[in-house]
């Protein structure tokens, strides 16, 4: 689902991206789904979109099944710190000033971007083929009793939401490509004020107080290797189906 509105300025027209959401179902699922997405579009805090698309595609090929990472949330008490951990965090695992900084003015950025930034880990050069598109994760899903594990093990964590399950589905997918070094994301909603940096080896750290409450700027970006082979990078998390199992209850 992609949700949009119109706006003009100053004799040009641009359009705002309001809300997305992409997900693997059977089809017995499908209305249910379709209801939920529209419903989420509509009432979106960024605001009243003017244009939904949905697209309901059958994939054919075999899914691909990957663990969710495990979760972890930090103490953090503003976006300060939030820059200090992200920082600190990047740069232990060898990503460049310039690669973090330049992940940052993404990520601050007004100009909210439909899917994510790829950004290279050394020279911090920008490699999405379409800066206002940006590369958009699509094809990912649960399995059914992966789906009540990880529900189980989130609710004992007091957070159960569609937002983190969706987040953390998303950045499983992402840092199982092993181009990608970390994922770094601030919700652009406005009254979501916790974000997260994903890698492979250190999992998913939820970062409270990310950015404050009412800010409408957030984003995605994908630091990922020097020598990224960005066509078949693109291809995989756009187009390739994986779906997380073997989520265990203990
Ligand atoms: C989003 O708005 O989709 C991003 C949410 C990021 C954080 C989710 C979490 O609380 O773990």
């Amino acid at each position: 689902m992609r949700a949009s509105k119109n706006r003009s300025q100053n004799f040009k027209t641009y359009e705002i991206h309001i809300s997305g959401a992409e997900g693997i179902y059977e089809e017995a699922e499908i209305l249910k789904i379709v209801k939920g997405y529209t419903k989420r579009a509509l009432d979106h805090p960024r605001g009243k979109p003017d244009k939904i698309v949905i697209t309901i595609e059958e994939i054919k090929q075999k899914l691909n099944k990957i663990q969710p990472l495990p979760v972890t949330t930090l103490r953090c008490k503003s976006p300060d710190e939030a820059k200090k951990i992200i920082f600190q965090t990047l740069s232990d695992i060898g990503v460049s000033k310039k690669g973090i900084n330049n992940s940052f003015k993404v990520l601050n950025s007004q100009k909210t971007m439909r899917g994510a930034a790829l950004i290279l880990e050394e020279s911090g050069i920008r490699m999405e083929p379409d800066r206002k598109r940006g590369v958009r994760v699509s094809r990912l899903g649960i399995e059914e009793t992966a789906k009540k594990a990880l529900a189980w093990k989130l609710s004992k964590m007091r957070i159960n939401t569609t937002t983190v399950k969706e987040a953390l589905i998303l950045a499983s997918k992402v840092t199982s490509h092993p181009d990608v070094t970390a994922e770094i994301c601030i919700s652009d909603d406005p009254d979501y004020t916790t974000g997260y940096i994903a890698t492979k080896n250190l999992g998913y750290l939820r970062i409270p107080n990310i950015k404050k409450h009412g800010e409408k700027h957030g984003g995605r970006v994908f630091i990922i290797k020097e020598d990224a082979n960005i066509d078949r990078l693109i291809h995989y998390l756009e187009k390739i189906p994986v779906i997380v199992s073997g989520v265990r209850f203990d």
